[in-house]
């Protein structure tokens, strides 16, 4: 299998299938545009696929003995007084699914409801469940988008899997089946928008050609309920206008981006809305013509108005700040400093974007500030699918239970419960809009993610987009079933590697707070420690001889924790209050400072990178251990990222380790560090046509060469 259905196989069920099943299929719309005409269809393949049996599908018929799928309002048409009166239970995307015995009944409050709720009784089936079930159920959130970071020549920023599935050589695709295969994806996740181009866009993106062209894209989506977005560049006006500006107070703005609009719509009616990354990594922005961020978003959100769109604005703001000195002390202080003055100034089809932590989608972060700073604006958490710091999808990373230690946390807004998860949902501060966007970056590879572990992530974005409460482990078990099959050793292997591996990661690639200590400044893969002081990121290690860490305390530091609600900030300010995985995170601590477990902050890091890279290698034999179990295309494709995550866990360990004992002069009491009794290195090698070469930074080479 090549992965390419990923947990949409349908794969044949072996062992007992019960004989009470639907013997027809209606679905209530047959217009072939239409999600309600997609469930039908999928209800159809999944029959055959799952239990090898063919039904027919047709768009009237009666209830009794048969799988029915539509909106509450096609039911009501069609069935009158018969049809299930669910309407009070559902709200905007939501579904209601009845199974009794060989009666099915599917009924969405939308379409696209309908549609997840097809996917839902599929997926029960598809795992074995034949269960009498009735219940309803309904989004967290309206926003549960996906943002792909496409460029128009094809490529894909932080792309690992693959040329683009929709554009190449500036345009759009003319074959988007890859693109309608992947809308099929994410609408049985339940991902209702996706945004196709880089949020360092390109202005060409709305050009006329290629408004058509996203249009055809839009086209291929709909069937599947899921809506198109776009990523906007700032400076479009001039760029593509032939304005002399782009400043958002500009008469001659508004009308081009009044206009743009109105075009889209003409093409895409059920168009989601825009994305914008302004002043954001030296793209163009409203700070340009000294006017706030507030005003660059609205100038998109008034004309998406009349036309039911959203703009999401990103909070990734942090080059163009008003003090420079604040920047160069501390990145992470950015996106509070300069939105919470904007509280209550952003239009209601506005939402800002911001990603979990204040820094970039590290290993380890802290929950970003922000999202305890606007209680008058709409908010939107921004994940990453793509793993991007993390391993780059050649190590087994599975991200839920990273994501949940920010969804999880506590604001303390007020002195009053505020998770990060009622935050987003609207629920905290009463706002009407709010959700998440992960950044996904699938490609034309046949495992879309160019790895099929990572899958997992994606599934489980969409599940928990849908439900935060949803446990890690639970999901990461249903995805297995559907991808893998229902063999419990491979259910229970995969989930034993996949809940042990962000721990792993962290441990071996920079814990206690350190983040993700990759090669900062290109590739961010691999260990270079080094960069991360010669950035003016402020995402620094600022190690020396005796101490390590960064302080952002309010007393001592760059007065980051001051950033939260009281009771955070007085949690953080404290080094004996803080927890140990983000103590150096928050501050400046000697290598001998003993944590709350007992060790010495130096003794960790030796510890942890062991036993992080221990874990790594323990997977492959996990892993070999599910031979003829898995089928063998697979199979071979994941024992060849285990084996090769293995060893880069290794360089890892050794990089980090040494790193830190060159910083500290301290020797590792179990006498690992420095030590590699097995290991042949390349400099006492002989190879024809090879010579020695010093390397920068140090760290990654042994011997310096
Ligand atoms: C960084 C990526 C960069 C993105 C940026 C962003 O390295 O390619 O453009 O985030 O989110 O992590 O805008």
């Amino acid at each position: 299998e090549t992965g390419r259905d990923a947990w949409l196989r349908y794969a044949r069920l072996t062992g007992h299938i019960p004989s009470a099943l639907p013997s027809s299929i209606v679905a209530l719309n047959s217009s072939t545009s239409s999600p309600v005409h997609t469930a039908g269809q999928e209800l159809q393949k999944g029959f055959s696929g799952i239990l090898g049996k063919q039904v027919a599908v047709s768009s009237t018929g009666k209830q009794a003995s048969s799988a029915v799928v539509g909106t509450v309002a096609q039911f009501q048409k069609a069935f009158g007084s018969s049809a299930p009166n669910v309407s009070a239970e559902l709200i905007e995307d939501g579904f209601w699914l009845s199974v009794k015995g060989s009666t099915v009944q599917i009924v969405g409050q939308n379409e696209r409801g309908a549609l997840y709720g097809a996917f839902e009784y599929l997926s029960m089936l598809a795992q074995g469940n034949f269960t009498n079930v009735e219940f309803a159920t309904n989004p967290a959130a309206p926003i549960r988008w996906i943002n792909s970071w496409d460029n128009m020549d094809g490529s894909i920023t932080r792309g690992f899997g693959g040329a683009s599935v929709f554009f190449a050589d500036g345009l759009v695709l003319s074959n988007l089946t890859r693109a309608a295969e992947y809308a099929r994806l994410l609408s049985s996740i339940r991902i209702n928008a996706a945004v196709v181009n880089d949020v360092n866009a390109d202005f060409h993106t709305v050009n006329s050609t290629n408004i058509q062209g996203v249009g055809r894209i839009a086209d291929v989506f709909r069937p599947y309920g899921v809506q198109l977005a776009l990523s906007l560049d700032f400076a479009t006006p001039m760029e593509l206008g032939g304005l002399s500006t782009y400043d958002p107070l500009d008469d001659g703005v508004i009308a081009f981006w009044g206009n743009i609009t109105e075009q889209i719509y003409d093409r895409i009616p059920d168009f989601a809305g825009y994305l914008v990354k302004a002043d954001s990594e030296g793209t163009p922005g409203p700070l340009v013509y000294n006017r706030t961020l507030a005003q660059g978003a609205n100038l998109f959100a008034r004309p998406l108005v009349p036309h039911g769109g959203i703009v999401m604005y990103r909070a990734f703001v942090y080059n163009q700040l008003p003090n420079e000195s604040d920047w160069q002390a501390d990145r992470a202080n950015a996106a509070v400093n300069l939105f919470a003055p904007l509280d209550g100034q952003f239009d209601d089809n506005v939402v800002v974007q911001i990603k979990y932590g204040p820094i970039d989608f590290q290993v380890r972060e802290p929950a970003s500030p922000l999202f305890a700073n606007l209680p008058q604006t709409n908010v939107a958490l921004e994940l990453q699918v793509c793993q991007e710091y993390l391993g780059q999808q050649t190590h087994l990373v599975y991200l839920p239970p990273l994501w949940r230690t920010v969804l999880d946390f506590d604001l303390r807004v007020q002195n009053e419960t505020s998770l990060v998860r009622d935050v987003i949902t609207g629920e905290r501060f009463n706002r009407r809009l709010g959700g998440s966007a992960a950044v996904v970056n699938v490609g034309a590879n046949e495992t879309w993610l160019g790895s099929h572990l990572a899958m997992s992530n994606l599934y489980a974005y969409g599940r928990l987009a849908w439900d935060w409460s949803l446990d890690s482990e639970a999901v990461l078990q249903d995805w297995t079933r559907l991808t893998f099959g229902t063999e419990p050793t491979v259910v229970s292997t995969i989930s034993t590697m996949s809940m042990a591996s962000w721990p792993a990661y962290e441990n071996y690639s920079g814990n206690l707070g350190e983040q993700t200590l990759n090669d900062i400044l290109y590739t961010h893969f691999g260990p270079n420690p080094q960069t991360l002081d010669n950035t003016v990121w402020g995402q620094w290690t600022r190690a020396d001889h005796t101490s390590i860490g960064m302080d952002r305390t309010v007393s001592n530091g760059t007065g980051f924790s001051g950033q939260y609600p009281a009771e955070v900030a007085a949690m953080f300010e404290s080094v004996e209050t803080t927890p140990d995985n983000l103590l150096l995170w928050f501050h400046h601590v000697n290598y001998t400072q003993k944590l709350k477990s007992g060790d010495t902050v130096i003794q960790h890091f030796y510890d942890a990178h062991y036993e992080g890279a221990q874990t790594a290698a323990e997977f492959v034999g996990m892993w070999e251990g599910l031979e003829g179990k898995v089928d063998e295309q697979r199979f071979d494709e994941v024992l060849y990222r285990q084996t090769f995550q293995a060893g880069h866990a290794i360089l890892w360990r050794d990089a980090i380790v040494n790193f830190y004992h060159n910083a500290s002069g301290i020797a590792d009491e179990k006498g690992r560090v420095g030590t590699h009794p097995w290991r042949i290195e390349a400099e006492s090698m002989e190879l024809d046509g090879y010579v020695p070469y010093v390397v920068s930074p140090f760290e990654v080479a042994s011997g310096a060469t």
